[in-house]
């Protein structure tokens, strides 16, 4: 039986960038033949049933399009009954069809009209999850519509969550929904459908509002193809395009293919820590497991293992210490633990205090109180902070870096984008102000306000959350005269602030009243050093003090 590549849709041509079988190899139903990728995303190509392969078509490299023959497997007997039963699919894998158009619109694909309706003035519109960047798991948490419903421009149709954020997919025109295609607490990646929907007329395809990216497979009845926004990683650089050259990005990626991140994922293992012995740096299973192995071996490890975990007490018993309530910690909670949790163990953190006499500023922010109201916006000592850390770390480029996995290296990056810590009712997050270094005051107050406006009602996109390069955490609002923020990897380091406070500052004749403004900066030791961290300080002090210095 020969294996080909199915239905790609619009996408002409992809690349071959894994073979996991080899002549002989006995597979199973859906066990990965190999891995091709697009530039949007990787995908599995599996098995169409059990048997032994026979012969590999293509090598790793190789540029292939609908139909291309990859394999020949020669049927088990089971395999073969089952091949009878499914002839037509299998004249699909054999003889794929030709690429269905699939529509450049908003993350719908249009399907073909509805039988008996008139294509003219109703058509159906498939709802697909958009693109949620490098989320490693997306899970349905909630189905807003059941078949049948009507629904209007903008009404939601299904709620996602990841690690980081929660995401609503939105109708983006009025129809009527026919088919609810996941289910509570799937799990899905993107071009997963979710929704069809029947639309009125137009040009416009209907689909998910947030789905800002065209869906790079064909239909949904391509047959066995498994796709993953987890392809191509971009550990360190955002997901949109970056000023960064395109040699770094080669550089700044990790590869896996979908089979390859599912293990990883069983086997708990970051794929940030294995380095890649495939093509072009690509992870592939042996090396997932020559990881697992050598953390083994050395009795510890990524995830800080090898400490001894506290003695249990059952603190649940109320007979033993006293009534308790259980409650349960929201997703975001969890994730932000598990993070917080992996940077503490695995980054040698050093946080760095000073105070920074930020008195003219504050009366300069003051004086610009109305043209702020005017300009309808809300200038807090935040938007001066960020201004002056991209000045710090223009001045200071290793705080603007990641680590290499392999710890020779570092990702110097030519972007500035600052995280900010958003405290909301379901926990911390931190979403990303892309390219601060290039924004005014009044465009990072901007932005600040909206951030934060969408963090608490759960708005943000995945895409607000990704590409952070240095972050700021700021409780200067709460109190506090310090604290030791966790560094968000993979970025290096981070900024605590606290509250501002009036105090007496000796100015060499007598004490003044001064507005003393607490800094904390926390940093990943491997990277920088005591003395950096000092320099750094005292540079990001001296523009607050005398914030003329940022025209310098
Ligand atoms: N000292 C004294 N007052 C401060 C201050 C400081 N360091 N920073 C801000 N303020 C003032 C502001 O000026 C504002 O007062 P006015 O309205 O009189 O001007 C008031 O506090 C409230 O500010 P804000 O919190 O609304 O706005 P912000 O720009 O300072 O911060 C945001 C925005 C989103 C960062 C903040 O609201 C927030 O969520 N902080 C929590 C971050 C967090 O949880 N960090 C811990 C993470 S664990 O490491």
């Amino acid at each position: 039986m020969e294996i080909r590549i199915p239905d790609l849709g619009d996408i002409e041509e992809v690349e071959v960038i894994e073979i996991v079988v080899a002549p002989g190899d006995q597979v199973q139903a859906d066990d990965t033949i190999l891995v091709i990728e697009s530039d949007k995303a990787s995908m599995d190509v599996p098995a169409p049933q059990g048997g032994t392969i026979a012969s590999i078509e293509v090598e790793v490299g190789a540029m292939v399009g609908t139909g291309h023959l990859i394999a020949v497997l020669e049927a088990s007997e089971e395999g073969a009954g089952a091949e009878e039963g499914e002839e037509a699919s299998q004249v699909a894998q054999e003889n794929p069809p030709p690429a269905e158009p699939v529509e450049q619109g908003e993350g719908a694909q249009e399907a073909a009209p509805q039988s008996g309706a008139d294509a003219a003035t109703s058509r159906e519109v498939e709802v697909r999850v958009p693109d949620v960047g490098d989320a490693a798991s997306v899970v349905v948490i909630e189905i807003a519509v059941t078949e049948g419903d009507e629904v209007a421009a903008d009404d939601l149709l299904v709620v996602l969550e990841s690690d980081k954020a929660s995401m609503e997919l939105t109708a983006e025109q009025a129809g009527t929904v026919v088919k609810v295609a996941v289910s509570q607490d799937q799990e899905v990646v993107e071009g997963t459908h979710v929704v069809t929907m029947v639309v009125q007329g137009g040009e416009t395809a209907a689909g998910a509002q947030a789905a800002s990216t065209p869906t790079p497979v064909a239909d949904a009845d391509t047959p066995k193809v498994t796709e993953s926004t987890s392809g191509p990683v971009v550990d360190s650089k955002p997901s949109t395009s970056s000023p960064a050259t395109s040699e770094e990005s080669d550089a700044a990626r990790i590869y896996a293919g979908p089979a390859v991140r599912r293990l990883a994922r069983e086997l708990g293992v970051e794929l940030s820590q294995v380095t890649g012995t495939g093509n072009r740096n690509r992870i592939t299973k042996a090396d997932v497991k020559a990881h697992v192995k050598q953390t083994l071996t050395a009795g510890g490890g990524s995830s800080g293992g090898g400490l001894t975990g506290w003695p249990l007490v059952d603190v649940g018993d109320p007979s033993k210490f006293g009534e308790v309530e259980m409650v349960a910690l929201s997703r975001i909670q969890q994730s932000g633990a598990r993070n917080l949790h992996r940077s503490w163990v695995n980054l040698p953190h050093v946080t760095q205090h000073n105070e920074a006499d930020i008195t003219e500023m504050e009366a300069f922010r003051k004086s610009l109180k109305q043209e702020a109201e005017r300009k309808g916006v809300k200038l807090t000592p935040l938007a001066f902070l960020i201004k002056a850390c991209c000045a710090a770390l223009a001045e200071y480029p290793n705080f603007n870096a990641s680590l290499h996995p392999d710890g020779k290296q570092l990702y110097v990056k030519k972007y500035v984008n600052i995280g900010m810590a958003v405290d909301t009712p379901e926990g911390l997050v931190v979403p990303v102000i892309k390219s601060a270094d290039q924004k005014s005051i009044w465009e990072l107050c901007e932005d600040i306000e909206q951030l934060s406006d969408k963090a608490r009602n759960k708005k943000l996109g995945l895409g607000d959350l990704q590409g952070g390069t240095f972050s700021i955490s700021s409780l200067g609002a709460l109190g506090g005269t310090g604290f030791t923020p966790i560094v968000n990897a993979p970025e290096v380091a981070i900024l605590g602030v606290a509250k501002m406070q009036t105090k007496p500052v000796w100015d060499g004749e007598q004490f003044q009243p001064a507005k003393v403004l607490p800094l904390s900066l926390s940093y990943d030791h491997r990277v920088i050093n005591g003395a950096d961290g000092g320099r750094f300080m005292v540079f990001l002090s001296a523009v607050l003090e005398d914030i003329r210095r940022l025209v310098l």
